[in-house]
């Protein structure tokens, strides 16, 4: 009963609606609905009560979980099956337990906190409680290894995208995996891989987007180098209430988009489009590569996605996501 109760006062998002009429409308008693009401907002539903006029959901709540991602999803594979978690050590780790197990392909993990969130090559990636996306997918595409570079770029392309097209938020692409607003990282992206020795058994693509963190919310450490969706948009002097379903839902779908390129080897809109979006091409970069280092200036990718680099020593390197750090020398 509890999912009717919210649907009932999400179609009528205007209106106060008394207890006695919903328990009349549910057949049930008035004290069973106050129990739903007060589940709901533990749930973290905001709903305005009043004594005399009732309840009413406001349009505010920023309720992440299976029910609320699936009401906006538009995608025809990807997150169909979603597994939602309110904690979890990171939705990579557990995409890649349950990928093992046979899980279909476009699972979707969620989860409002991630207590063990990673980045590349061992590093941490700050996951607080309810402030911003944590999810995965478990792809399976029968595409060959040297292309798998290409998913990083897509999902760039995708949250890009999205951004702008729901919060009209203008953010740039870092090769390889980094979504960037103003210099500062907003999106983190982590796709791992699991092989046979001819073919891909599966991918787990991780994306992570800062969505509701204020400044104080990130460590000393981070908060020179990282940023929030609703930072940017205060800076801007745009009160905007970001709703983390819908992101999720407008990323999975502009991603599903790109991802059927990327299975029929066409790369040619992704390239374009990660090209335009790019704040790295024409930039000064810094490869560190085990314990060497590189300078060069960042020329442009490959058609399947490496970094050409023209080193201060006049040599041309092809740089390949897995290997190497690049860091933007005069800021991003
Ligand atoms: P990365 O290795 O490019 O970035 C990690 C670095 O970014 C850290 O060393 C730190 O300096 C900085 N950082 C950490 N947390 C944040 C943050 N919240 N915002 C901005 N900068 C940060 C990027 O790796 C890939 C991140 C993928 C995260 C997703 S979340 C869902 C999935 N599960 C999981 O464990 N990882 C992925």
């Amino acid at each position: 009963m509890k999912r009717e109760v919210l649907l009932y006062l999400k179609n009528n998002p205007h209106e106060y609606v008394s207890g006695e009429q919903l328990s009349t409308l549910f057949g049930v008693s008035r004290t069973a609905i106050w129990k739903v009401i007060n589940e709901l907002k533990r749930e973290g539903y905001i709903i305005e009560s009043s004594s005399k006029k009732g309840y009413r959901l406001s349009p505010d709540s920023d309720v992440l979980n299976s029910f609320e991602i699936s009401e906006e999803l538009k995608t025809k594979v990807l997150g169909r099956n979603i597994i939602y978690f309110d904690q979890i050590d990171s939705t990579n780790n557990y995409a890649k337990r349950i990928a093992l197990e046979g899980c279909e392909e476009g699972t979707l993990i969620v989860a409002d906190c991630q207590t063990s969130g990673r980045g590349r090559l061992g590093r941490d990636w700050n996951s607080a409680n309810k402030k911003g996306i944590w999810m995965s997918l478990v792809l399976r595409p029968d595409i060959p290894f040297e292309e798998v570079q290409m998913l990083t770029l897509a999902a760039s392309v995708a949250v890009v995208q999205a951004l702008y097209e729901v919060a009209e938020i203008k953010a740039g692409i870092k090769w390889p995996n980094d979504i960037i607003i103003n210099g500062k990282k907003v999106c983190g992206i982590l796709v791992e891989m699991n092989m046979e020795i001819e073919s891909i058994n599966f991918l787990v693509l991780g994306i992570g987007v800062n969505v509701n963190q204020q400044k104080e919310d990130f460590s000393e450490e981070l908060s020179d180098k990282a940023t929030s969706l609703k930072m940017h948009l205060e800076e801007l002097g745009i009160q905007k209430i970001l709703k983390r379903t819908q992101l999720i839902a407008a990323i999975l779908l502009k991603f599903e988009a790109i991802y059927d390129k990327v299975k029929c080897g066409d790369f040619g809109y992704i390239i374009s489009e990660w090209k335009k979006h790019s704040v790295t091409l024409g930039r000064e970069v810094s490869i560190i590569y085990k314990d060497r280092q590189y300078r060069g200036i960042a020329q442009d990718i490959t058609k399947d996605g490496k970094l050409i680099v023209k080193c201060e020593d006049g040599t041309v390197k092809e740089v390949f996501s897995g290997e190497v750090s690049v860091r933007g020398l005069l800021g991003y």
